[in-house]
């Protein structure tokens, strides 16, 4: 699979050295700030926001996940304004709240998440709504064959075609290791798509829209496989 291009906002390079020196400031300057109560994640979703070279995907996470946001700064949502906007070709158009997400059944599924960058976090519970349940009560229209989602990053997107969508191992995801999705993780609402190359599960996930035809999504655009098949995956499991 081709190499994923690091994101750049112009001008030179910076070097990994030069990163990691100012990281080190940075890390000063959060002393005083409410980052240092949010531990490692939050450290690392604060310096990723000051690093406009994504860089920070390669510092070490005791975790084992690492950060990605293809932009600088996202904003934080919770139950006073998430929404998730489920249109398209449907015959029921619906936005979500998140408590609404709360409050319908919740699947639990044990999955891997592999980077294409070379990481992996094996056999982690995802909890959250079955995506099959939330295009059932949206109500598919016939002319319908694929998902396109999109972010409240305000720059991700993703793809699956209507099949792939209904598996019970996709899930519209609220809580990772029991426990609710941090911002950092792309919560409170991420997509976690089991089969698949984890680029394909959305973080900050805020429209679910049916289309005709699969519309490549943002890696997808710059040259990653629109099926994003994790080596071994049961393609065929329902
Ligand atoms: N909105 C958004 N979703 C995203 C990405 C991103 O940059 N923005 N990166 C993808 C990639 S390549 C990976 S490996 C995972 C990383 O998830 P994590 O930051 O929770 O480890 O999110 C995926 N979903
Ligand atoms: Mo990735």
């Amino acid at each position: 699979m081709a190499e994923k291009p690091k994101p750049r906002t112009g001008g030179a390079p910076v070097g990994r050295r030069a990163m990691l020196g100012m990281l080190g400031a940075g890390a000063a300057g959060l002393a005083a700030a409410p980052y240092l109560q949010r531990g490692w994640e939050g450290f690392l979703a604060k310096a990723s926001e000051v690093d406009a070279t994504g860089l920070t995907g390669l510092l070490p996470n005791p975790g084992g996940f690492r950060y990605y946001s293809v932009v600088g700064s996202v904003p934080h949502k919770d139950e006073t304004n998430y929404a998730l906007t489920v249109g398209g070709l449907v015959d029921k158009p619906k936005t979500y709240t998140l408590d609404e997400l709360r409050a319908m059944p919740q699947t639990r599924v044990v999955g891997d998440a592999v980077c294409t960058d070379g990481w992996r976090v094996d056999g982690t519970p995802w909890e959250g709504v079955k995506l099959a349940d939330i295009l059932d009560d949206a109500g598919v229209r016939s002319s319908g064959a694929a998902i396109r989602f999109t972010c409240f990053d305000g720059a991700y997107s993703e793809s699956l075609t209507l099949e792939q969508a209904r598996r019970s191992d996709v899930l519209v995801a609220l809580n990772l290791q029991d426990k609710p999705i941090s911002h950092a993780h792309g919560g409170p609402v991420r997509l976690y798509v089991a089969p698949m190359y984890f680029y394909k599960s959305a973080k900050w996930l805020s429209g679910i829209s049916v289309t005709d035809k699969v519309v490549p999504g943002y890696w997808e655009e710059r040259g990653y496989a629109v099926d994003g098949w994790l080596d071994g995956a049961d393609r065929d499991a329902a």
